[in-house]
């Protein structure tokens, strides 16, 4: 990993490490303190009057259109009257130091008639409040199919929401430069949409903001669409106050004003014939999406991609409404709807095993995906590798004796239990807004061999930048050393998709393959001339060797270089991708929208301790498809880190909002997440040895988001564990899995309220 000895040695450059110019403002956001009402008084006058406030700036200073609504413009930067959500901003303290705009912050006064909350998105889809018409994808009749079931199961499953928590918090630094250019830095996965979005609110043109980022201390989707408003308001001070302008949210800021994973309440139904073949399954799917669309029309699209997981399910329906509550507008994250509808229909396959008596890998391993099956939106399955990495995580984890060790244990042991499940993933590759898979690269070689690399991807901690480099030195030949991955920056790489939807290697790999091929041609073309032969003579680089004929000679790459520089060759590429054949109708909702699917099962060993509610993960065991992989240790780092996050989503992390739309998980002691005690004491990965398709880069496959999916099935195995202490009966499919809602499943939540 090229970055790990910066981040070890603190010398990795983030934005906050950003060095200051002279005359820089601090920022402070005011925002709202309560959910929904008419802003009828706001009187900023104590608060310019406080000490080093240089301006206070509200709607009315902005010079362009008070809108950074992206799918749908309904989302203004700093409110206009209307307020929708606890946490949405209102002003912007501009101050000589941050303490001082975070001081005057608290002199603002508002006066806000009240309106009514709505935190619960199926009192919303009561009330009709959608960002847009639902949509519903069918495959087969599941309507006619349910008379063939013998077995029909009904049922309600809720999974919560996810705080990103990425280290780095949201923050903007930005300051103009000549002729009213300005440039911003942005702590962002998609400098496109920073730029474009803040041109609109200043009123300009794009050309006029140059946007840069360096690396990011985290994104899993949270600075996908919503680093953009802190960007727009550290310009818009930049611009207003000619003054460099920077914003760094605290983290109980950054936790109260942005939006998060979506909540999600389903009904289920699901029908099976009497060997246990699924036949239908149909789901409505709730969406919170918050007080604004934001990304949500996208994500519940995928969540619609998504609703039969790893299954072949010959009639399936699925509905899914985009609820719009008083919630801050959550947004994409890692899985970006998918683990939730993974997890809707994983509870209805677990309420049938529990119902019928049988385990549940029975129902999972005989309805597995399989080569040539059509998914619920037409697309037809091309190596199809579920069940191939099913077998061997079963294989390698022995599951036979797993499965023995545990009922021994439950025998001997009253007050702790184990439990066991297997958690299949399907996941499909490719931005599901077609137009989003493009991408490109420059290269300039300079006349000593060494490299500079430019493309839309922005490093993370994922390792895309390796992964670039990688990708380049292999195709010339060359030592790593001699690349050097730029800043990503919108001036060397425009029109930019966000680095997301687990593409971002995929679709700059292939951009940088372009590139550095058209490159390579040019380089061997003037080797040849250097060496006097024609292209007959089969030359090459490798590990900086010009070898001709197969044999090394006495020429370098920095030789070829240099010589085809002074011979006046280009030395620079720039190259185009877009991800061929992909297509999707969202009029019939058919079509084969994405590039491939990845695959994968984790199996699941845990110990609940009965008494506390407090429970382990023993084992997990994985098996996962990365192709061909680039490079298996980033890979790697990805599947355990992917697969903890989910862990964590599932068990432990809980976003509570009260009634009134107030964020009551607000910083990290209310708000647990995974640290190092939470990983399972033995996790074995293991790359499934299979090749990976002509549109993976290199055919490696992508692997940031499939991962995080397998920890739903840690929810399962305590479910499992549960059913082991308390026998027959049903509990609510809800997650996460917290140690009290253990306990109300092992005892019953009624017997625990009374109890005491
Ligand atoms: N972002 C996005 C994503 O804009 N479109 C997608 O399809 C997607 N998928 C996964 C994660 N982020
Ligand atoms: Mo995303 S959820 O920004 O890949």
């Amino acid at each position: 990993m090229r970055d790990a000895t910066g981040h070890v040695r603190g010398e990795s450059i983030y934005l906050d490490d950003i060095p200051v110019r002279e005359g820089t403002v601090h920022l402070a956001v005011f925002d709202a303190p309560v959910a929904h009402g008419h802003l009828r008084m706001l009187d900023i006058s104590k608060a310019e009057d406080a000490p080093g406030v240089v301006a206070i700036l509200t709607a009315e200073d902005i010079p362009g259109q008070n809108q950074i609504g992206s799918i749908i413009q309904d989302e203004p930067l700093l409110a206009d009257g209307e307020i929708h959500f606890m946490g949405q901003p209102i002003a912007i303290v501009a101050a000589e130091t941050e303490e001082q705009a975070r001081a005057a912050r608290e002199l603002i006064e508002v006066e806000i008639d009240p309106l009514p909350v709505v935190t619960c998105p199926r009192e919303a889809a009561k009330n009709g409040s959608f960002f847009h018409p639902p949509r519903t994808f069918n495959l087969g009749n599941v309507d006619s199919a349910w008379d063939d079931c013998v077995h029909v199961f009904e049922g309600q499953a809720d999974c919560n929401g996810q705080e990103h928590l990425y280290l780095e918090c949201q923050g903007a630094y930005a300051f103009l430069q000549e002729n009213g250019h300005l440039r911003l830095y942005s702590s962002t996965q998609g400098l496109t949409a920073v730029q474009r979005i803040c041109a609109r609110i200043l009123g300009t043109s794009m050309h006029q903001i140059e946007v840069e980022v360096t690396r990011l201390g985290g994104g899993f989707g949270g600075k996908e669409d919503q680093a953009t408003p802190w960007a727009c308001m550290a310009g818009l001070a930049a611009t207003v106050l000619k003054r460099p302008a920077k914003l760094i949210l605290h983290r109980m800021d950054d936790m109260r004003m942005t939006g998060k994973r979506h909540p999600y309440s389903a009904d289920y139904k699901i029908g099976l014939d009497r060997n246990l073949n699924i036949l239908a399954y149909e789901v409505h799917l709730y969406q919170n999406g918050g007080a604004a669309a934001d990304l949500s029309p996208a994500i519940l699209e995928r969540s619609l991609f998504h609703h039969t997981n790893s299954y072949f399910i010959p009639n399936s329906k699925a509905v899914a409404y985009p609820c719009r509550t008083n919630l801050p507008p959550n947004t994409a994250f890692r899985g970006f709807g998918g683990p939730q509808a993974m997890f809707i229909i994983e509870s209805a396959i677990c309420h049938v095993a529990e119902s019928l008596g049988v385990k549940a890998h029975q129902i999972q391993g005989q309805n597995l995906l399989d080569e040539g099956d059509e998914l619920p939106y037409g697309q037809i399955v091309s190596q199809g590798h579920g069940p191939l990495a099913w077998e061997q995580a079963r294989e390698k984890a022995g599951i036979d004796r797993l499965e023995e060790e545990v009922a021994q244990f439950n025998a001997q042991n009253q007050h702790l239990k184990q439990g066991l499940a297997h958690m299949p993933v399907c996941f499909g590759i490719s931005f599901t807004n077609k137009s989003l898979n493009q991408s490109s690269a420059l290269i300039h070689i300079y006349n000593d061999g060494s490299i500079s690399l430019s493309t839309a991807a922005v490093e993370m901690g994922q390792g895309v930048n390796m992964k670039m480099a990688q990708v380049a030195a292999s195709i010339f030949g060359i030592q790593l050393d001699h690349i050097r991955v730029e800043p990503t920056n919108t001036t060397r790489v425009a029109n930019t998709s966000p680095s997301a939807a687990s593409s971002t290697a995929d679709l700059n790999g292939k951009a940088v393959e372009l590139a550095a091929l058209a490159l390579r041609d040019r380089l061997h073309k003037h080797a040849r001339n250097m060496l006097g032969v024609d292209e007959s003579i089969a030359i090459s680089f490798k590990d900086d060797i010009l070898y001709v004929e197969g044999s090394p000679s006495k020429i370098r790459w920095s030789h070829v270089t240099d010589s085809a520089y002074w011979a006046r060759v280009s030395l620079s590429e720039q190259a185009h991708y877009a991800t061929p054949n992909i297509h999707f109708d969202k009029a019939t909702e058919k079509g084969e929208p994405f590039a491939y699917h990845v695959f994968g099962t984790a199996i699941f060993k845990v110990t609940v301790d009965v008494i506390r509610g407090r429970y382990e993960l023993d084992h997990v065991e994985v098996v996962h498809d990365c192709g061909n992989s680039i490079n298996p240790n980033v890979d790697l780092g990805q599947i355990e880190g992917g697969l903890v996050q989910g862990v964590g989503w599932m068990t432990m992390e809980e976003v509570v909002y009260n009634d009134d739309g107030r964020l009551l998980s607000n910083a990290l002691s209310t708000y647990k997440i995974p640290d190092i005690y939470s990983v399972p004491k033995e996790l074995n990965v293991h790359f499934l040895d299979v090749d990976g398709p002509e549109l993976a880069s290199f055919r490696s496959k992508a692997v940031g988001e499939p991962p995080l999916m397998y920890g739903i099935g840690a929810y399962f195995a305590i479910r499992d564990a549960i059913r082991a202490y308390r026998g027959e009966g049903a509990f609510p499919f809800q997650a996460p899995m917290t140690p009290e809602r253990v306990l109300f499943g092992l005892f019953g939540r009624d017997a625990l309220e009374r109890k005491g």
